[in-house]
């Protein structure tokens, strides 16, 4: 019986859909140790404004599948990113580490996303090329239309990943970043993060089509539909329309179905809009859950490594909770760097005025 499991696991490994699509064990097994990564900084997020710590948090918790497939589908510090404010797994997967998120999130110096004047979750690193993203929903998405744009001007072989929600598409920003697109066959992937909400609107008063990718249609570029609990199944499509992207072909508007099992943010109560049954039924399909199961079943992750993941975890995310929380807030005057080029006259921050 041992021998026909180990032959069963074997055979498995070899037909490995992650190897079929060229990824290593070893890549594999990092994927899943981001999706991990983040969801476990993510809970402790939320315990620290749970303890009054830090003031607001918005979270990425059940969209890490998605994004841990996006990331590993682009090459890292060489594509564009513009994404919004779920995007802390894309984040880690691309290069940012638990201890930047942690000083943005206390609002400490040394923030790499806007060196502490932004809110947290706005994802920045010039030297990732991530750029951070402005509150208003939807405004990076015209944006990374302009990426790609300048992109094909300049005839380079990158292309720019962004990402929004479904709410997002209602925005006219939307719209006229897909048609820019559409029209010049401009190298953007639009990743939409579908998570069936925008706070507590539900998506069938969002919009007026059952899909997303329906809308692609308009702008003259597929709309691809995809798991977005299932990390390996999003690589595959980031990484095809990123391939249709360099090739010439133009934009992908790619749809992840996934869900937001905990509030909108630290501010939200979401018992007021949706039932604990429909909470409970979405987190049977979990992105951890799902890789794990796929792990475990090619025999890459048994229950002794699964626990050192978990332990290693831990100690990463004491590590970065630590260090942001006896990290110094910035100067007073720091308030006012980079944004004047002289500073106004009745300025009062400055000291040295
Ligand atoms: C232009 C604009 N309108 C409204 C808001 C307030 N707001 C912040 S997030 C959000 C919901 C967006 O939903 P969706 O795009 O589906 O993303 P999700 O939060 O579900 O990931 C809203 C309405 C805003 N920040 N900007
Ligand atoms: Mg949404």
């Amino acid at each position: 019986m041992a021998t026909m499991q180990v032959a069963e696991q074997l055979a498995a490994k070899v037909e490995a859909k992650h190897r079929r699509l060229g990824l290593s064990d070893n890549q594999v097994l990092e994927m899943y140790w981001y999706i991990l990564l983040s969801r476990r900084l993510d809970e402790r997020m939320w315990i620290l404004h749970r303890q009054h710590e830090v003031a607001f948090h918005i979270s990425g918790i059940g969209h890490e599948g998605t994004q841990v497939g996006a990331g590993f589908a682009l090459r890292k510090g060489h594509d564009w990113i513009h994404p919004y404010y779920r995007d802390m797994a894309l984040a880690l997967a691309l290069g940012m580490t638990p201890r930047d998120l942690m000083l943005a999130l206390y609002g400490k110096q040394g923030d790499p996303a806007s060196g502490a004047r932004q809110m947290p979750a706005h994802y920045g690193s010039r030297a990732l090329k991530i750029v951070t993203g402005s509150s208003p929903v939807a405004t990076q998405i015209p944006q990374a239309s302009g990426i790609g744009f300048a992109i094909k001007y300049k005839g380079t072989d990158e292309v720019v990943l962004t990402c929004f929600g479904e709410g997002g598409t209602a925005e006219g920003d939307f719209h006229e970043a897909l048609n820019w697109a559409g029209i010049y066959k401009l190298p953007v992937i639009f990743l939409c993060e579908n998570n069936q909400y925008a706070i507590s609107v539900p998506m069938h008063k969002e919009m007026p089509v059952q899909n997303v990718a329906d809308r692609g249609a308009a702008y003259g570029m597929p709309g691809v539909i995809v798991d977005g609990n299932d990390a390996i199944e999003v690589y595959r499509v980031i990484r095809e329309a990123a391939e249709r992207a360099r090739r010439g072909e133009g934009a992908t508007l790619v749809e992840a179905k996934t869900y937001r099992p905990v509030p909108h943010s630290s501010d939200d109560d979401d018992r007021t809009y949706r039932t604990r049954e429909e909470v409970e039924a979405w987190k049977k399909k979990d992105p951890i859950l799902k890789m794990r199961q796929y792990l475990d079943s090619i025999g890459l992750l048994d229950e002794k490594r699964a626990q050192e993941y978990e332990a290693r975890a831990k100690e990463v995310v004491d590590d970065a909770n630590q260090f942001a929380k006896n990290a110094p807030f910035p100067p007073a005057e720091a308030a006012l760097e980079q944004v004047w080029g002289e500073l106004p006259k009745q300025s009062t921050v400055n000291s040295k005025q």
